[in-house]
């Protein structure tokens, strides 16, 4: 990187200090992974140089042959990933491909069904201050108490009392698997639509470790730098009948120029997760997850649901009696990162929740196994039993710098 180190010694020195954080961190938030050498050099390339609004072969600007081409590559390699009929790769995110499936399919007012944001829904799918609370008549369904599952009657009773335009599933905290058939026996009674938000285990689809919503879903939207491990940024793919509303939404509805540098590194991204190695890397997630969920158990949390059936794992902290807030800067210090959060029925505030949330697709992407999820499954116990005790959590992290040197992180030399 000798052009930014010599054109920005600032901006590298920071770049240096962040490469350093991840190479000796365990990464557990389960929205993050590590994405390839490869997927980065397509980001970071000449494409980002280039505008093309429009889509594939009916464009506003000139010089467009290779765009094209790099679109419908990764148009192509996405359909085939996921067996769908129509994909737009150009949404930026996550928000902004969840807001252009309602811009295209709704109107104003309609009502939506999602799962509460506090339950481990997101905040796209109707939370009161966001644009799709603020924008449709939202109904948050929920998980049981007793049992943090969803209960598919419940839904069912509720999609039967309010008749949503939509019915929205996919979760950014649900540790279990998601039902899509039953979804669609409701949404069909209703007369919904049925959209899958898939952000957060679209690898372990792509990966065959979960089951795909495509048979079911009308649409789906996805990210594409979580469990998948591309580049920042979204999608959206639909049953054909979808596609003309979807398209125009995103552009020129929403967006205008895609950007391409993020378009070829989603296809190369793709290209990745079509190999055979893909599928090793999925269901080693979920092994992983369940290693360190069986751990956490015996060493005495108390986890949501009781465990997990994906790449993420929720921990209630009351019974240890550590907020949230107080667990994640501990473990900072101990060099492990996740995110504080809130748990079903939470009586804490989401700055100050009462759980953590963690996940393994960055550790499954670096290599570590069962064995690994033991280790830090007792660091982060053995960080939360002290957590006062600065020394301590530096005496962790050292154990934890020793053990990811054996684990690079795609990119970084240590
Ligand atoms: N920010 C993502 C997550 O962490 O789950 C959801 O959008």
């Amino acid at each position: 990187m000798s052009a930014l180190s010599n054109g920005d010694p600032k901006v590298y020195d920071i770049l240096k200090k962040e490469e350093n954080r991840q190479a000796y961190g365990i990464e557990l938030i389960p929205s993050e992974n590590y994405a390839s050498e490869a997927v980065m050099e397509a980001t970071g390339s000449i494409f980002t140089n280039k505008y093309s609004e429009g889509y594939p072969g009916k464009r506003y600007y000139g010089g467009q042959e290779y765009v094209d081409m790099v679109e419908r590559l990764a148009i192509e390699r996405a359909k085939e990933l996921f067996g769908v009929e129509h994909v737009n790769v150009q949404p930026y995110s996550g928000s902004p491909a969840n807001t252009a499936v309602y811009f295209g399919l709704l109107e104003y007012g309609d009502t939506i069904m999602g799962l509460k944001l506090d339950h481990g829904g997101h905040i796209t799918h109707g939370l009161p201050i966001s644009f799709s609370g603020k924008s449709f008549n939202c109904v948050g369904y929920e998980v049981e108490k007793e049992t943090g599952l969803i209960n598919m009657d419940a839904v069912r009773e509720l999609a039967i009392q309010h008749k949503p335009k939509l019915i929205i599933a996919g979760y950014t905290a649900y540790p279990r698997k998601i039902e899509w058939a039953k979804f669609r026996e409701i949404a069909d009674e209703v007369g919904a639509i049925l959209m899958a938000d898939i952000a957060h285990i679209a690898g372990l689809i792509a990966g065959g470790a979960h089951e795909s919503p495509a048979p079911y879903c009308d649409v789906i939207t996805t990210t594409t730098h979580k469990t998948l491990r591309g580049p920042r940024g979204a999608m959206i793919m639909c049953k054909e009948k979808y596609a003309k509303q979807i398209d125009r939404a995103v552009f020129p509805g929403l967006q205008g120029g895609p950007h391409d540098n993020t378009t070829a590194a989603k296809a190369v991204a793709f290209g990745e997760a079509l190999r055979p190695e893909f599928k090793e890397y999925a269901a080693q997630i979920v092994k992983n997850a369940k290693a360190l969920a069986e751990r956490l158990i015996e060493n005495g949390f108390n986890l949501v649901s009781g465990g997990t059936d994906n790449h993420l794992i929720l921990a209630d902290l009351t019974n240890k009696g550590i907020p949230g807030k107080v667990a994640q800067e501990a473990l900072d210090e101990a060099g492990i990162t996740l995110n504080k959060n809130t748990v079903p029925f939470d009586p804490r505030s989401p700055f100050d929740p009462s759980g953590i949330r963690m996940g393994t697709p960055a550790v499954t992407t670096r290599g570590m196994k069962e064995p690994e999820m033991v280790k830090i499954a007792d660091w982060i116990t053995s960080a939360l039993e002290n957590h006062e005790n600065l020394d301590q959590l530096h005496k962790i992290h050292d154990e934890i710098k020793k053990l990811c040197k054996n684990f690079p992180v795609p990119g970084i030399k240590i």
